[in-house]
């Protein structure tokens, strides 16, 4: 079987960290989100993988090249319209051929053993579709299904969560025979003015096809907007085994699991508590302190007096001096001026609210810090609010405190 990872979109919830990379280039522990995905593939058997990309594709290419380094065959296509994901599978009809294949989206983190499981699954009953569902409480975001004798009988985009028919929501995640490419062909756009998927599976439904329900607990992230990424980093993290290719001098401390990698040092005083990911060539320390979950990229230095809570550092950034970061993403060559510091609670306790796409959206937790894109550079003493995002080449002076969202390439001072 082959597989389709659909990887072109703009990610435009998660910006501002997809103003400058595409969103499934995103790192989380260590890897691009998207090559979770091609090792899951990878890991049961499927090694044929077609990309379909668009938006900042170079990132993409540029990393995975031909797959060879991670054990598959990868080739791409360019969605020449972000016009949905009907129209982007569409692309994929001559890649499979005559076969029946895979396909996921590409910013979601999936258990490895899924991908056997429905493969076991599709070779059994033969339907038409598979299309794999996992249950959430409030499934008024999802694309919904009512399920009768695990055939789907209805797929109802975004609901109000009365009238949802089940709690069982589509985690991107299908397997399909050609007879999908037929349905894409005749598909309208919706009312948001794209070419969905769904829309393809309600007609494949109403002309009779199988479309089976495969409903499964094991683990499926979907990472859509900037705090589900540090809860799929805190979920990731978790997991990895200790590994220590790199320098820990005498007078560290380490609690829990540390994977950090060629090159880097952590020295003395230094305390980390909790599992961590430190990439390559990074120094940490003297005397900081390391919380839970932290991730740092590559060549990432963090210096004195400085704590990192639960947070995503991308590569080339440093935080030199006397600095808190809790719950936040700091974007790639971003430079923190010493005593810079970002709340990560409120002060009534509430959860914290962030703008998603101009919205103002309860994230619904109660410790969330700041994003900033890339390339930010904060002067000493300057503090964020809980929830503030900041865009990519911004400078934020001396004693600034940045209560609200700044957009890319903006200078404030106080
Ligand atoms: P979405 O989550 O609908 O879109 P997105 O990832 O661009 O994010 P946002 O809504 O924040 O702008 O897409 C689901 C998957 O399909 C995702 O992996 C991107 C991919 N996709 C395409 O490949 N082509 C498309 O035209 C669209 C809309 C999505």
């Amino acid at each position: 079987m082959k597989a389709v990872i659909l990887s072109a979109g703009e990610g435009t919830r998660m910006r501002p960290l997809t103003l400058t990379k595409p969103k499934t280039m995103l790192p989380v522990a260590g890897k691009p989100i998207i090559q979770y995905n091609i090792e899951a593939l990878r890991d049961s058997g499927i090694t044929d993988i077609l990309l379909i990309v668009n938006y900042k594709e170079e990132f993409v290419k540029d990393y995975f090249k031909d797959g060879s380094e991670f054990g598959v065959t990868i080739s791409y296509t360019t969605q020449k319209k972000l016009s949905g994901t009907a129209n982007a599978i569409g692309y994929a009809e001559k890649f499979v051929e005559d076969n029946d294949f895979i396909v996921l989206n590409g910013d979601i983190i999936l258990d490895n053993e899924l991908i056997k499981e429905i493969i076991t699954e599709y070779k059994q009953y033969t339907p038409d579709t598979i299309m794999v569902l996992t249950e959430v409480e409030d499934p008024s975001p999802f694309g919904v299904v009512e399920i009768k004798d695990k055939i789907i009988k209805s797929i109802i985009e975004k609901p109000k969560k009365e009238e949802a028919p089940s709690n069982l929501i589509n985690t991107g995640i299908y397997v399909f025979n050609k007879d999908i490419f037929k349905k894409i062909a005749k598909t309208e756009k919706s009312r948001r003015g794209e070419y969905e998927i769904t829309d393809s599976l309600s007609m494949q439904i109403a002309d009779k096809k199988i479309i089976q329900g495969y409903i499964t607990d094991k683990k499926w992230l979907d990472v859509g907007r900037p705090w589900e990424l540090i809860e799929i980093n805190e979920h990731l993290i978790k997991e990895i085994k200790q590994n220590i290719k790199g320098t820990v001098e005498k007078g560290a401390t380490i609690h829990g699991n540390i994977f950090l990698d060629e090159g880097s040092v952590i020295k003395s005083g230094v305390y980390i508590e909790g599992s961590v990911y430190i990439g390559k060539n990074c120094n940490i320390g003297p005397n900081c302190y390391i919380r839970g979950n932290s991730y740092f990229g590559d060549n990432v230095h963090i210096g004195n007096a400085v704590e990192i809570k639960n947070s995503l550092v991308m590569e080339n950034t440093n935080i030199n001096h006397l600095s808190y970061v809790g719950d936040s993403i700091i974007g790639s060559k971003c430079n923190l001026g010493a005593g810079t510091n970002m709340a990560n609670l409120r002060f009534d306790d509430g959860s914290v609210k962030i703008r998603v796409k101009g919205e103002n959206t309860d994230s619904g937790r109660r410790k969330l810090g700041a994003i900033l894109g890339d390339n930010v550079k904060t002067g000493i003493n300057s503090s964020f609010s809980p929830g503030v995002t900041v865009g990519f080449n911004c400078l934020i002076g001396p004693e600034v405190f940045l209560s609200e969202d700044l957009p890319s390439n903006k200078m404030v001072l106080v």
